[in-house]
């Protein structure tokens, strides 16, 4: 098999689009993973360690009337049991939530949602624990739910939120963004309006890996051990220090190796508080994995907007203006993770890539009976729903306006010469130069002659449909002046040490979930200090051992903690030129630096490389005039803006007149994240996404009944894609270097889940053009694409 990989990998490594040192070279990790010698949370097992388990709400809302918890008491294996009444009595029912809301870790006057913890046991096995649970006698008063988000706010709606004092209704913030008057003034003018109400449905971050930790107490010298699944150890480990009032320095959070993330591992569970609390109960080691239903049902969902999409356009394609009305369903309790200032994290980069007069936001979040989340499942805080929004409206368009959908892009793009790009909502974009990334795309996909062929099975009654999506993303949180998780800055810390041998040890406050940075970053710190990436052992996930930083989301590893490695590495470096210059008894101003070796300058023969200079910083022997020895940095890396990665998709699906059955054909996929490290990784990161965008798109939802049963809740259920549903991914790269970043590379690993969506349901209402129909909600499933090929209504 031939891909668009390798047609197009020799072409493009061999210009000017080089990526660093060792580019393409295999991951370190790999053998560890693919001989199954990979060490997760549930592989953690310490002497004497107790199991828990959590007895979950069966319905989404009711009053605890009574909890009987004797006979699970009795159980000759169960060491405890504890519900939220004893949780109340220490202090430790509630926690803060990311958001600066508080969520119950133990439900003690109401349950909110079905799946919310009610009580834990832990006993001495697993099963027991379990077995246990059945044994716990709940009494609830049941509540009437609120679960159609549309009617949460109505009055006589039941107040969910009845614990937060003067909280009379469902409401949770608004927020607005842009210039609503000038937005105003240019639609009252516009030769054309087109609307569209556009739902982004809940869906769940689905890892393979569900959530757990193991907590071990050590009551003699009061330190806290905890492997957990955790994105952002650091982060956590304060955040521990404020809810339990355990010392900091006392807490060691490490993170082992992670079945997968995608920011279902950013929040702070209930679960991970139980175990804490029940290690030091019981003086034992306690561990807590959730099983699929638990995972499905009670951690972060994603996504839930529903939008209404309004653009302004002249009648020649000009698109002025953008305005859209969101309402956000936070769930039970707010629990998303975005920057404090941000509560509906960056959709305010809703007007897309594309060069407008004015924009305007506005939105509502409210509770309702469900899970609490909001921005997991690769979402770049919500520039999936802004993209998604952006591209569906700008088809809706394109159909109007019976325009070509990429010549209307390519219309009104922002120009390269308008970067830094100032966007009406307050974005800087960094770079972009969006037109060759659009056309390497349609290069690719011969986009041509596909809309030839789609006529000609047109006529036959065929149904084929060509979707375009043109995407820019904004990932690297911070700065820190602008962004904060509860009051911690957003910046990184790395820490370089050079061993006298020359092999070197990189620490991250990131951590990997399975983007391969024990590779990427050994390739950074290799580019910059010339030591092969196979003598770099890098270090994370572990706050004993790696600097503070604030973790890994928003595709952020790259633009910030990847900025922070490669400046760390001049730092020593610098510091290695110093000593060289003893060395060759030359001045540093006659050095040249090559590929890990100091060269007098005009004299070839003369060098060192930087393994003698390492030996040397740690040897006998004088060092230069006010150098110390060994050789080593530190940094705390502060963006000063985020990177503006972009892309440029094309999807092909054919459809199946008799059973409304979707089968996406061809997807090309061409993405600019400025400098690439390694684009064999690159490429898994977009075929990893473009796979979420085909779950999305056309598969998953989390949904609830009536009565505010999750109806998702095994994967049985909820439908995640597998190599059947995708096609052979075609990939394609142009390089926009982020002009702020040290090696000017932009982040990657989010921007195919961001993208794809929307180049897959073009595709799909392209197909049913013949039908008329110029929107249909996600998933695209075989009975919604019928209903609208029928003409019915659409679900709510
Ligand atoms: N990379 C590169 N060159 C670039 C940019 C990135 O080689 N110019 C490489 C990086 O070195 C890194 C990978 O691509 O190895 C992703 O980098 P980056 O874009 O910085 O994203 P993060 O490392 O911060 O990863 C987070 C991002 C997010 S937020 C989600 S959600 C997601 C994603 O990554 N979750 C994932 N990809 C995932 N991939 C796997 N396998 N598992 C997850 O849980
Ligand atoms: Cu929003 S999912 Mo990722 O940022 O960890």
């Amino acid at each position: 098999m031939t891909t668009t990989d390798d047609r197009f990998a020799a072409e493009f490594e061999s210009n000017d689009h080089k990526p660093v040192g060792y580019g393409r070279m295999l991951r370190k990790e790999d053998p560890r993973f693919v001989r199954g010698k990979g060490r997760y949370c549930d592989d953690v097992r310490l002497p004497g360690m107790l199991h828990l388990a959590i007895l979950r709400s069966p319905v989404a809302h009711a009053r605890i009337v009574s909890i009987d918890t004797s006979a699970a008491e009795a159980h000759p294996k169960v060491k405890a049991v504890v519900t939220g009444a004893a949780l109340a009595e220490k202090g430790l029912a509630w926690m803060p939530t990311l958001s600066g809301d508080v969520q119950a870790v133990l439900a003690t006057d109401k349950v909110r949602f079905q799946g919310q913890e009610v009580a834990f046991v832990v006993a001495e096995d697993h099963y027991a624990a379990r077995d246990a649970l059945e044994l716990i006698d709940v009494e609830y008063d049941v509540l009437e739910p609120v679960t159609d988000v549309r009617r949460a706010l109505d009055p006589g709606a039941p107040v969910i939120r009845d614990d937060l004092e003067g909280k009379e209704n469902n409401h949770v913030f608004d927020w607005e963004t842009g210039d609503e008057a000038a937005t105003e003034a240019v639609f009252a003018t516009a030769d054309v309006v087109v609307s569209q109400d556009i739902v982004y449905p809940r869906v769940h971050p689905a890892p393979m890996e569900t959530c757990g930790c193991v907590a071990d107490y050590d009551r003699i010298d009061g330190r806290l051990t905890l492997w957990s699944t955790t994105q952002a150890p650091h982060a956590h480990r304060t955040l521990y220090a404020i809810v339990a009032g355990l010392p900091e320095h006392k807490i060691r959070v490490i993170a082992p190796d992670i079945g997968g993330g995608f920011g279902g591992k950013v929040p702070i569970y209930p679960g991970y508080v139980c175990a804490i609390v029940a290690s030091i109960v019981t003086g034992k080691p306690v561990k807590w994995m959730e099983d699929r239903s638990e995972n499905l049902t009670s951690t972060g969902f994603a996504r839930d907007y529903i939008m209404r999409g309004e653009i302004a356009a002249s009648r020649d394609g000009k698109i002025l203006a953008v305005r859209t009305n969101v309402l956000a369903d936070h769930g039970a309790f707010n629990g998303v993770a975005a920057p404090v200032k941000y509560p509906a994290g960056f959709f305010g980069v809703f007007t897309g890539s594309y060069d407008l007069q004015a924009a305007y936001c506005r939105m509502t979040a409210v509770h309702t009976n469900k899970a609490p989340g909001g921005v997991a499942y690769a979402c770049s805080f919500r520039i999936t729903e802004a993209v998604y929004l952006i591209e569906r409206i700008v088809d809706c368009l394109a159909y109007e306006l019976e325009m070509d959908p990429v010549e209307l892009r390519v219309r009104n793009f922002i120009q390269p010469d308008q970067f830094p790009y100032r966007t009406k909502t307050g974005w800087v974009y960094d770079s972009g130069d969006y037109e060759p990334t659009m056309r390497r795309a349609m290069e690719i996909a011969g986009y041509h002659e596909l809309r030839a062929e789609q006529a000609e099975r047109r006529a036959r009654g065929e149904l084929m449909g060509i979707g375009v999506s043109f995407f820019t993303e904004a990932v690297g949180a911070g700065p820190r002046k602008d962004m904060d998780i509860l009051g911690l800055g957003m910046a990184d810390g790395c820490e370089l040490r050079v061993h006298p041998t020359g092999k070197a040890v990189v620490r991250l406050s990131v951590q990997t979930q399975g983007q391969g940075h024990e590779t990427t970053f050994a390739q950074i710190v290799a580019e910059e200090i010339g030591i092969p990436p196979a003598d770099i052992d890098v270090v994370h996930g572990d706050t004993d051992q790696t600097p503070f930083g604030l973790g890994t989301y928003g595709s952020r590893s790259t633009p910030v903690s990847g900025a922070a490695a490669a400046l760390v590495a001049r730092k020593v470096r610098d510091k290695a030129r110093l000593i060289a210059s003893g060395m060759l008894e030359v001045s540093v101003a006659d050095l040249e630096w090559r590929k890990g070796a100091f060269h007098v300058k005009g004299d070839p023969g003369k060098s060192v490389t930087i393994q003698d200079i390492a030996m040397r910083a740690h040897g006998a022997g004088d060092l230069p005039e006010g150098v110390e020895g060994g050789l080593e940095a530190q940094i705390c890396y502060n963006p000063e803006n985020l990177t503006y990665p972009h892309g440029a998709y094309i999807c092909v699906v054919d459809i199946d007149p008799g059973t409304a059955q979707v089968k996406v054909r061809r997807f090309i996929a061409v993405d600019d994240c400025g400098t690439q490290i390694n684009p064999m990784i690159i490429e898994g990161q977009v075929h990893g996404g473009l796979t979420d965008g085909v779950g999305m798109a056309l598969m998953e939802m989390i949904a609830f009944d009536e009565d505010g049963n999750c109806l998702g809740g095994s994967l049985m259920d909820y439908l995640i894609p597998t190599s059947l549903e995708v096609p052979d991914w075609e990939t394609g790269f142009t390089v926009t270097p982020s002009p702020h970043h040290p090696i000017g590379a932009k982040g990657v690993g989010e921007s195919a889940t961001v993208g794809s969506p929307p180049a897959i349901v073009n595709a799909v209402v392209d197909a049913l053009k013949p039908f008329g129909i110029r929107h249909a909600d996600m998933p695209l499933t075989p009975s919604r694409v019928w209903d609208a090929m029928r003409g019915a209504p659409q679900p709510p």
